[in-house]
């Protein structure tokens, strides 16, 4: 069965958690042991990557030392064409289309292409949507922010990755955001589209990880929460309201 194929199996009988693990911010054996405790917790699949300092390195060994302690499907997160990875089971073939940078919507993606199909790793196409505060990833990608009240023009990008055949739609907020992305807007978005909606940045609460799933989101990412919690309990309690359980 392909990856995608299982997060849509999945998210049909609600919603998933995301870990995120940026391979740059631990080592290798570090990143295997958040991804244990993790999978203990419940969550669904790893997404590895970072906006800035992936490399080579750090992604081969974070993916294979997660894949093989977890067996959890390990997703490649890219924020750019700069590295590859035969140890991940698929990769977010990702446009960040509100993105003012021609290359981050569709010009590292040509780059990229004819790579991935050799490599033979499953690409899953998904419309990345940086709404406000934005973060690094915003500042990185050049992005238009979506403003926090703007939830016409979320959901105005969100259709317009459907009609282009995307698969999923990932609102973003920025890793390590003050706010998340207000549960009005994942609404808005989740009424308007019939693709499953992703949603990150800034969740570390329980009360945040409910009220995305309630607002709608078929997927909810964390990801600095996950690094820095040293609170197993916690830890369970934000990943069992991220699903519901
Ligand atoms: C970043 O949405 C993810 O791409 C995760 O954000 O690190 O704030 O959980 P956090």
């Amino acid at each position: 069965m392909t990856v995608k194929q299982y997060l849509l199996d999945m998210i049909e009988n609600g919603t998933v958690h995301f870990a995120l693990i940026d391979p740059d911010k631990q080592t290798a054996e570090k990143a295997a042991e958040i991804a244990v405790k993790v999978k203990e917790a419940g969550t669904d699949a790893v997404m590895i990557g970072g906006s800035t300092g992936v490399t080579q390195e750090n992604l081969d060994a974070t993916a294979k030392a997660i894949k093989d302690a977890t067996g959890l499907p390990v997703i490649y997160f890219p924020g750019g064409p700069n590295a590859l990875s035969r140890h991940v089971d698929a990769i977010f073939f990702m446009s960040m289309v509100n993105s003012k940078d021609l290359n981050m919507v569709i010009g590292a993606q040509k780059y990229a292409a004819l790579a991935i199909r050799d490599l033979g790793t499953e690409p899953i196409s998904m419309g990345y949507i940086i709404v406000e505060p934005g973060m690094k990833v915003g500042e990185v990608g050049k992005a238009d922010l979506i403003r926090r009240d703007d939830l016409e023009g979320a959901a105005s990008y969100a259709l317009a990755c459907e009609y282009l055949g995307m698969s999923f739609v990932y609102l973003e907020a920025g890793s390590g955001a003050d706010v998340p992305v207000p549960p009005e807007m994942i609404a808005a978005v989740k009424e308007t589209i019939s693709i499953p909606l992703i949603v990150g940045g800034g969740i570390r609460t329980p009360e945040a990880a409910e009220a995305a799933r309630l607002a709608g989101a078929d997927a909810i990412v964390t990801g600095t929460f996950l690094e820095r919690c040293s609170d197993g309990s916690r830890l369970n309690t934000v990943i069992r309201s991220a699903k519901g359980i």
